[in-house]
């Protein structure tokens, strides 16, 4: 599929690569860009071979510097409560609802739309010289993909509360002390320790994975009922091939090999 903002690349061990490229403009989402990056995430989930997505931005500076300021500068107030709507549906909810695991790596500044993307994510880990804040706020809006929802449940109420209120931003060391990113490493070595945490997810069940992923996630989905969903995925799980395989192989001593479909 051709993109005018966002590269793919699919490395080996069944990795998928998304790169923001819009360096010049600090890798900021427009809405193209939204669009594109929605198409790759759904056509990357279809795909069975790869087992897990890593999300970078192009350069050494940004990985994404916020909503492009200069597209939704003009909105009205209907323009933007259904473009926050839309976003939500065509990016930040598909990417945390993905049942394959997605991995921001953070390669410089996260701000707003950026930082949002990134607490989309299943994973993050961030390079050094990484800047995180939702700086909404200084610019007479809130955070309006999932920000106050997504930091609160991260890093707590109070430390939200402050980031979003002073649209401040912190280091990617606080940042770490948070919790916010699971890891903290120099910039060379940003990609391959996603690559490193990939290649251990690529070992496991994708079917159990997905089914992980949509079980934890459902603690935070308002109606929802965080242990009977755990309950219905574990239950599904026993129909599934990579059960099969998985059992078999452990009991044949030997390692599993898991197709890579997601059967449930
Ligand atoms: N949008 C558009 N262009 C941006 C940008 C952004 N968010 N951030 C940076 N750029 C552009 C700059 O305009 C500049 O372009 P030129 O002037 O060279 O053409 C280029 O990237 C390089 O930026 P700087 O020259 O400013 O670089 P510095 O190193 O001096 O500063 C910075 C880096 C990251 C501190 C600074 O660029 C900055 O403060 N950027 C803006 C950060 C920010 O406030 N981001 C937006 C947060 S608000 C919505 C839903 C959600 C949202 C909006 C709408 N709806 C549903 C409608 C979310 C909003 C946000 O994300």
């Amino acid at each position: 599929m051709e993109h005018n903002n966002i590269l793919t690349e699919r490395k080996i061990g069944g990795i998928q690569l998304i790169t923001i490229n819009r360096p010049k403009q600090l890798n900021a989402l427009n809405s193209e860009t939204i669009h594109e990056l929605g198409n790759a995430f759904k056509a990357a989930e279809k795909t069975p071979d790869i087992r897990a997505i890593i999300i970078t931005g192009a350069g050494e500076k940004a990985f994404v510097a916020g909503a492009d300021i200069k597209e939704f500068a003009h909105f009205s107030v209907e323009e933007g409560r259904s473009l926050s709507a839309k976003g939500h549906d065509t990016l930040f909810n598909l990417v945390e609802n993905l049942r394959k695991p997605v991995i921001a790596a953070i390669n410089g500044f996260a701000l707003g739309g950026g930082l949002e993307l990134a607490m989309s994510a299943h994973i993050r880990v961030a390079s050094e010289n990484a800047r995180l804040g939702l700086p909404e706020v200084s610019l007479g809006v809130i955070p309006g993909y999932g920000g106050t929802q997504r930091l609160a449940q991260l890093i707590g109420k109070g430390r939200a509360l402050e980031l979003i209120t002073t649209a401040g931003m912190i280091s990617a060391e606080k940042a770490n002390q948070f919790g916010l990113v699971n890891h903290l490493v120099e910039q060379s070595s940003l990609i391959a320790k996603c690559e490193e945490i990939a290649g251990k997810i690529a070992a496991n069940s994708p079917s159990a994975i997905g089914s992980a992923i949509a079980a934890v996630n459902a603690q935070f989905q308002e109606g929802a009922d965080g242990f009977q969903a755990e309950i219905e995925e574990f239950g599904k799980c026993f129909g599934t091939d990579d059960f099969t395989e998985g059992t078999t192989a452990f009991l044949e001593k030997r390692k599993p090999e898991f197709r890579g479909l997601i059967t449930n």
